[in-house]
């Protein structure tokens, strides 16, 4: 690709199809395979049509890094996004005097480096390989083209309802971002069941709107309620923290819209927020 793309790839517009020249890097079906496996546990990358799909894999560099490289320095010019197929990466953020610290780990199936090319921005954090590691690479004009909307278009979608969500208020903004793009949203009708007791639980719920009933059928076959949930509430957590059948039978009390996660991403994302939920468990009425 030349010089005459710079000025729509620059653009907050997302650059049309035909000023385009697609980059092709030739790739052997190993390295194809080994792609679609790094990209399947990342959500950027779900329900994204076949022809999108093709071209970023199609554009996709391998890099291999070595143990103790900085593989992106703050302040630099954002020039790829990075998908970790193999290895372990430590992310700092200097400000100021202060010594740089340490805001977060990355490993296999995740990214990094969306930021600077999103918001044409100095690079926000050093990426620093703690481990050899294998990357795939997708340059900026790629990148901007295929994923920058889905991308900014999930963390607008439930940008303002995270910052509201009173057990996710002690994250930074950046993980609520993460957060944001591995959800959701899910619709329920007046009495339509979410989870039942007994059932093993695959997803982790928030409660965008409306109510939800919580039902528990206890040792003397007696079915009680429990106060119901709304919005900001969360629920589903407990099969997925302690590996135990639902406690509990959740139904929707008129329309309900829930943003929900899977387990895998449950326990990637809310690290920093499970000792909460733990703890917080404790005061739930049997
Ligand atoms: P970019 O392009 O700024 O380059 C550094 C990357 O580090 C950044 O994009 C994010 O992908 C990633 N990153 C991971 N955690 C954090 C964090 O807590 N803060 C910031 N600013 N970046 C982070």
């Amino acid at each position: 690709y030349g010089r005459r793309f710079s000025v729509s790839a620059e653009s907050m517009n997302p650059t049309k199809e035909e000023e385009y020249e697609k980059k092709v890097i030739p790739k052997t079906d190993g390295q194809r395979g080994r792609i679609d496996k790094s990209l399947s546990s990342n959500f950027l990358f779900r329900n994204l049509d076949e022809e999108s799909y093709k071209d970023i894999v199609n554009a996709m560099e391998e890099k291999f890094v070595k143990g103790g490289e900085d593989v992106i320095v703050q302040g630099g010019f954002g020039d790829y996004f990075y998908i970790v197929e193999h290895g372990t990466f430590d992310i700092f953020v200097s400000k100021d005097d202060d010594p740089p610290k340490k805001v977060a780990t990355v490993q296999d199936g995740d990214s990094f480096g969306e930021l600077a090319l999103m918001y044409n921005a100095p690079r926000a954090a050093t990426v620093h390989a703690r481990t050899d590691a294998t990357l795939w690479a997708l340059d900026r004009i790629t990148f901007r083209r295929l994923l920058m909307e889905r991308t900014a278009r999930k963390c607008q979608l439930y940008e303002k309802f995270l910052s509201e969500v009173p057990i996710l208020k002690s994250l930074m903004q950046y993980e609520r971002q993460k957060i944001a793009d591995a959800l959701e949203t899910v619709s329920y009708s007046d009495g339509e069941v979410v989870m039942k007791q007994g059932e093993t639980g695959s997803y982790f719920y928030l409660i965008e709107d409306g109510m939800a009933k919580i039902t528990k059928v206890g040792a003397d076959g007696k079915e009680k309620t429990y106060p119901s949930l709304k919005k900001g509430a969360y629920f589903g957590e407990l099969a997925l923290i302690e590996d135990q059948p639902r406690q509990a039978t959740v139904t929707a009390s008129g329309q309900l819209k829930c943003a929900r996660m899977s387990k895998d991403a449950f326990n990637r994302l809310l690290g920093p927020v499970k000792n909460i939920m733990e703890r917080d468990s404790k005061n739930y009425q049997q």
